[in-house]
């Protein structure tokens, strides 16, 4: 018995022996294939490099012609995994802005860093029937794509945007030919398609909601900002005390201002998001009429909200008597009140008119004679030479500076007093008769007065 019992036992010793054995043979198999497999993924991964594009935010990157993705701030820019060695174009775009080109050479295994240099604005005033390099610049346009959810598929083909896969807040298709396009979205499930008709130097987001199914298209060109070149200008007048004596300006650096005054709907959309009181409209509608009844605070409170919804540096801190202007910060704000003026008065396109767009008051602006006692939709009447709205007459408009008397003496971008009681205001308003309405007059109310007479309209430095 126990002889069987030990040969049963040696056999079943055997077959363990064999089962091991057999074991071995296939761990052994199996090693080899993982090794293989990691050998190749290896051999894959030698063959490849990391690309690190350090950007600010919002810019397109194309890689080889393709585009690889938006730039973000949370990442500082964008990182491009498992590119292939060897030569590569990149391509870098903004909107408004010269798009940057660069080749690199990447090698195995390799963390290239690149940094994408400060881009420079794309653009130049065309005078009409001028036809140049600048007219086919111009034959393009931009395209924003947003949608909800952020995760969907873009097909744009006539703007070079086949089967995209978005997978950040927004995509911005710029140098996109003017014309008709036709933008195909695929969502949770779902097709919808919109087509726009582009025009020159045109903005149009694109906003795809999925959830409600509907497409809106808003074109953020007309709600724009225009371009104020620098230039030099005769500030003040030989009219009332307070606007003499005449000086020389100079406004070094350009800058973009809006085209209207602020309308309640922009207002509104503040006071939601910041969860304040709306002002009220005095009973005679909201929407596209300036907004009004803010102080001066509010207003700078205004800009600052905008700067960082756009994600840039907020030009003031501080608070009451002691707020600070912070001049190199990117974000919106107040014009100086000699920025405001040169503006008004055209610019370097400036005819030397006595309201801002002409000599008739009541075709560039709402005042006491034509105004009905009340605020108008905004950009009603005749712009003036740099595509302003409304400079004269509407809304009076908050600017920075602190109420002073002007010097004789020759200034380049004048900021105004250090302290002062009253923050100026320009342009008349719907109720000012013949001398309030002029480019060169001046008002002053205390920083925290509002009225229904008084608005504000930011600008925005060229970065
Ligand atoms: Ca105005
Ligand atoms: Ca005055």
């Amino acid at each position: 018995m126990n002889t069987n019992i030990s040969l049963s036992s040696n056999k079943e010793s055997k077959e363990r022996t064999d089962i091991v054995m057999w074991n071995n043979g296939r761990l052994a198999a199996l090693l080899m294939v993982l090794f293989l497999f990691w050998c190749a993924s290896f051999a894959l991964h030698a063959e490849a490099g990391h690309i690190q594009i350090k950007c600010e935010s919002g810019v397109q990157v194309f890689l080889d012609g393709t585009l690889k993705g938006i730039t973000s701030a949370d990442v500082g820019g964008i990182i491009l995994q498992d590119v292939t060695m060897g030569n590569h174009s990149l391509r870098f775009i903004k909107p408004g802005f010269t798009p940057q080109e660069t080749n690199i050479n990447l090698k195995a295994g390799q963390i290239l860093v690149h940094t994408v240099q400060t881009f420079v604005p794309r653009v130049r005033i065309q005078e009409e029937g001028e036809e140049d390099e600048s007219t086919v610049q111009a034959k393009v346009g931009t395209i924003i794509v947003k949608s909800l959810p952020v995760e969907c598929v873009v097909d744009f083909p006539t703007a070079g945007l086949s089967g995209y896969e978005k997978s950040k807040a927004q995509i911005i298709v710029t140098d996109a030919p003017i014309g008709r396009h036709t933008g195909r979205f695929r969502g949770m499930g779902k097709t919808l398609a919109y087509t726009i008709e582009l025009q020159s130097n045109q903005i149009i987001e694109v906003f795809v909601n999925f959830v409600k199914g509907t497409v809106e298209v808003v074109d953020l060109f007309s709600e724009g900002f225009v371009l104020v070149e620098a230039g030099s200008f005769q500030m003040g007048s030989t009219g009332e005390s307070d606007e003499k004596p005449v000086h020389r300006v100079t406004i070094s650096r350009d800058f973009y201002m809006s085209k209207y005054e602020v309308t309640f709907a922009q207002y509104d959309a503040f006071c939601e998001a910041t969860g304040r009181s709306k002002p009220s409209d005095n009973g005679w509608g909201r929407g596209n009429r300036p907004a009004i009844n803010m102080s001066w605070y509010e207003a700078i409170e205004y800009c600052n909200w905008l700067s960082r919804k756009e994600g840039l540096t907020q030009v003031y801190s501080g608070s009451g008597n002691a707020v600070r202007l912070n001049l190199s910060a990117n974000g919106y704000r107040l014009p100086t009140e000699a920025e405001w003026e040169y503006a008004a008065r055209g610019g370097k396109e400036g005819r030397n008119y006595t309201y801002a767009g002409g000599n008739t008051a009541g075709a560039v602006g709402w005042f006491y004679d034509n105004s009905d006692g009340k605020t108008h939709s905004v950009g009603r009447k005749q712009a003036n030479e740099l595509g302003l709205y409304d400079m004269s007459g509407n809304v009076w408009e908050w600017v920075w500076d602190w109420k002073g008397s002007y010097s004789s003496s020759s200034q380049t971008d004048p900021v105004g007093p250090s302290a002062g009681s009253f923050r100026v205001g320009r342009g008349g308003g719907w109720g000012s008769g013949a001398g309030g309405r002029r480019v060169a007059n001046r008002s002053g109310d205390p920083p925290s007065n509002s009225d229904g007479a008084l608005g504000f309209r930011p600008v925005r430095p060229i970065e």
